[in-house]
């Protein structure tokens, strides 16, 4: 028996290798340098994979790869076995601690015909490369004169880090509610294109959807309605921190956002006294915008705040909270700015970096807080000149939720159309004179007053923020939309694989 399986080994099986080319594979974001070697490493039945033990999270990477596999090759791929009789074709995923590794996100791959070493010096970065390594598996088994299947991954090599540190999309679960599972169902798709945030827009004017333990009503009566008159709905704190675990097993942090002092009418009506213009509010199902404000000069309102912020402080283990501020077109400008440098000494007691739209940057605040540009140059310069980082969100192309063209039966057009090409040809790096060393990343915000299903989601979502994700990642020099088009054109398999529903852009030839 033993002879037998000598029998088939490598040697034969590599026999039927068409030549590979790495350098052509359809990576999305496309790494920094790609070396091909032109041969074949086999991934089957033989294949294992091995983790540095001793350092945190590099075996649960190693497993994650190991169920990706699963799901894309059937392949039982074992981790870090001990008695398993033969093996042949090893993946190394190694902490290293070389000097060309930039980062904590920085990664590098050597694939040969007999191994593939992963190497990271965390093991974020190692998450980062799993993505790499996945993209590269092909979707489809080799045909060989092997009696089982095999997968050919292309051999060489490749570096590869990010330009920036924040890579994120936003996801407005206030207009309408998405459940644990549509969130979770987004996150691996973000992940897959190495996004590191989700920012969450948890409240606005027609709903709440965080559980608050010591403001029971904010979900009870707040949570209750969305745009449109539909059903509504909120996370329990189990919930939330379902969706924080999930998403830190994905590297991915969660950055929650509670809108204020404006966008607030469904607080407001689950707790009146928060209200500044004296009304009784009732439940919004509407789509406009800048009605609602808290009274900025009421002490209720700001321990208020402080327990909120607190409750979701202890349950969020990312640096970030978001406190909105945008559109208080009905705030006073004094109230709405003694109201956010309050908000943020707040955020800074629980130990929280503040981020805000770009109207924060009109208040006195420190340069440690992050002004987050959708639609004013004006205030994104006063962010520049208080010091502070500044993420690049500009609604003219950034926006997930403006439509694609005329056509688009989803999404919203005040920012304009934003088809694929638009999408991503432009510089975040170098868009409207922000300087580069202000700026932390980009974001992508899908707002979801047109939308209330995954699928719909999804529809505005793919294939845009894949665009967004190489444009967070990949330099200026190696990005190409006559490039780029080839290889997003290559996701439609994954993409179907994953049920993912996204709109077949005419600008791509999709395979
Ligand atoms: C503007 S962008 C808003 C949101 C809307 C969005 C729709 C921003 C900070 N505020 O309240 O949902 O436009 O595109």
């Amino acid at each position: 028996v033993a002879f037998m399986s000598c029998e088939e080994k490598k040697t034969e099986r590599v026999l039927n290798f068409p030549k590979t080319d790495l350098a052509l594979a359809p990576i999305i974001p496309k790494p920094v340098k790609v070396i091909a070697t032109n041969d074949g490493f086999a991934l089957d039945h033989l294949t294992a994979i091995y983790t540095s033990e001793n350092e945190i999270g590099f075996t649960e990477v190693g497993e994650f790869l190991s169920d990706k596999i699963k799901s894309k090759t059937n392949l039982i791929v074992p981790v870090n076995a001990t008695e398993i009789p033969e093996q042949e074709g090893i993946i190394y995923i190694n902490k290293a601690d070389s000097t060309d590794l930039k980062g904590a996100e920085a990664y590098q791959l050597y694939i040969t015909k007999d191994s593939i070493l992963l190497n990271a010096n965390t093991a974020e970065g190692a998450f980062r490369g799993v993505q790499t390594l996945r993209q590269i598996i092909p979707e489809t088994s080799t045909d060989t004169l092997a009696t089982y299947p095999i997968w050919t991954i292309p051999t060489g090599k490749i570096i590869d880090s990010p330009i920036f540190e924040y890579r994120g999309t936003m996801l407005d679960v206030a207009r309408h509610f998405f459940s644990v599972e549509d969130v979770k169902k987004y996150i691996d798709l973000l992940a897959y294109y190495k996004y590191n945030v989700l920012h969450l827009h948890l409240s606005d004017d027609q709903g709440w959807r965080i559980e608050i333990k010591s403001w029971p009503k904010l979900t009870e009566i707040g949570g209750s309605t969305e745009v449109g008159g539909e059903s509504g709905g909120f996370y329990t704190q189990e919930d939330y921190k379902e969706i924080v675990a999930y998403a830190a097993m994905h590297h991915i942090t969660i950055v929650p956002e509670i809108d204020m002092p404006g966008h607030t009418n469904a607080a407001s009506v689950s707790y009146p006294i928060l209200n500044g213009n004296g009304k009784t509010p009732k439940l919004y199902e509407g789509m406009k915008v800048g009605f609602s404000t808290f009274d900025t000069r009421k002490d209720t309102v700001y321990s208020f705040i402080d327990d909120v912020v607190r409750e979701i402080s202890e349950l969020t283990p990312g640096p970030y909270f978001h406190i909105g501020g945008d559109e208080s077109h009905v705030t006073k400008k004094k109230d709405y700015i003694y109201f956010v440098e309050k908000v943020e000494k707040i955020v800074h007691k629980y130990g929280k970096r503040m981020i805000g739209w770009d109207e924060v940057a009109t208040a006195n605040i420190s340069s440690s807080s992050i002004s987050q540009f959708w639609a004013s140059k004006e205030n994104a310069d006063m962010a520049v000149e208080k010091n502070m980082k500044v993420i690049m969100s500009p609604a003219k192309k950034a926006y997930l939720d403006m439509k694609y063209d005329s056509l688009s039966p989803l999404g919203l057009t005040w920012s304009g159309f934003i088809p694929v090409d638009t999408a991503y040809v432009w510089k975040p790096e170098a868009y409207e004179g922000i300087p580069l060393k202000n700026i932390l990343g980009i974001e992508a915000p899908l707002w979801s007053e047109t939308i209330s299903t995954i699928e719909e989601l999804e529809y505005l979502a793919f294939p845009r923020a894949i665009g967004y994700a190489e444009l967070g990642w990949t330099t200026e020099e190696n990005r190409d939309w006559e490039n780029y088009k080839t290889r997003l054109a290559a996701q439609a398999p994954f993409l179907d694989r994953m049920d993912v529903k996204y709109y077949p852009s005419p600008l791509i030839d999709w395979e």
